[in-house]
């Protein structure tokens, strides 16, 4: 072994542990600003488009501020071993092998502790999604080559047009009369495959009124890009008149209430298997 590299190798090393410990106190940091749950009861979410709003937030911010720090130890070093006259040849340095290890390990375990810790606020967050408020309102949806079809509790049906009142977490039960799609509300960041033989779900919280787009996000044949919706928030009592006068509207035959929807309005959601 030559021990004259035990200098260079040491300077290797102090920098390591520097550049670690600024990236241990940046991980610390970034815990302690760690995903706040938007929920009045702990695992209980109101407003879930927030929590994954939250989520991307803190995923931006983490790779901007990892990216910056590799760019100026990236800067450096093309500064610090830059050639200082035309031709010269540089000689290698040897590092200990504890700066080696160092050098491997330490950025490789705050990549994967940054990710490890982005996954679990993800994980966390999908399961409380999982749990739907208990005073949502609940829709069926069938969807079809091309069309998204809605049914309310009160045998009210419409296509491509979802109507739902306003602060009121809204429940959509899905399934599928052919072939796979996905019902995506971009605007309130939820996304859920609808598919022939198994029912699956969403819900989402529509907070004020608007007009929201609805998307398939499963290509589902030729004219799967034409399968567009729409979700119209509306003022809770405007909504009220609309759906009395479509009820008003129904032939006898179809008055019937669907009592399967208000029975399992009352039953936590079970998560498709
Ligand atoms: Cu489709």
């Amino acid at each position: 072994m030559h021990t004259e590299n035990t200098a260079p190798g040491g300077r290797v090393s102090a920098t390591a542990a520097a550049w670690a410990g600024g990236c241990a106190a940046w991980l610390a940091a970034a815990s302690a600003l760690a995903y706040e749950p938007a929920s009045a009861a702990p695992g209980r979410i109101n407003d879930p488009a927030a929590g994954w709003d939250h989520l991307w937030h803190e995923v931006i911010v983490d790779i901007t501020i990892i990216g910056v720090i590799f760019a100026l130890v990236m800067a450096w070093f093309l500064w610090r071993y830059r050639a200082r006259k035309p031709g010269e040849v540089g000689t290698q340095s040897k590092l200990s092998p504890a700066a080696v290890i160092g050098w491997a390990v330490i950025p490789t375990f705050i990549f994967m502790a940054d990710d490890f810790y982005l996954a679990a606020n993800g994980w966390k967050l999908w399961n409380d999604y999982r749990d739907v408020p208990a005073d949502r309102m609940e829709v069926k949806l069938e969807s079809g080559m091309y069309s998204w079809d809605y049914t309310y509790a009160n045998g009210v049906r419409t296509q491509n047009v979802l109507r739902v009142p306003a602060g009121k977490p809204v429940m959509l039960r899905m399934t599928s009369r052919d072939t796979l799609h996905s019902h995506f509300i971009p605007d309130f960041r939820v996304k859920e495959d609808s598919m022939p033989g198994r029912v699956t779900y969403l819900w989402f919280y529509p907070k004020a009124p608007g007009e929201h787009v609805v998307s398939c996000a499963e290509y589902c044949g030729v004219m799967h890009s034409y399968m567009a919706g729409k979700i119209i928030v509306m003022p809770e009592g405007e909504f009220k008149t609309w759906l009395d006068q479509e009820v008003a509207k129904l032939a006898p035959a179809d008055k019937a209430v669907d009592k399967s929807a208000e029975k399992t309005a009352d039953k936590p959601a079970n998560p498709p298997v």
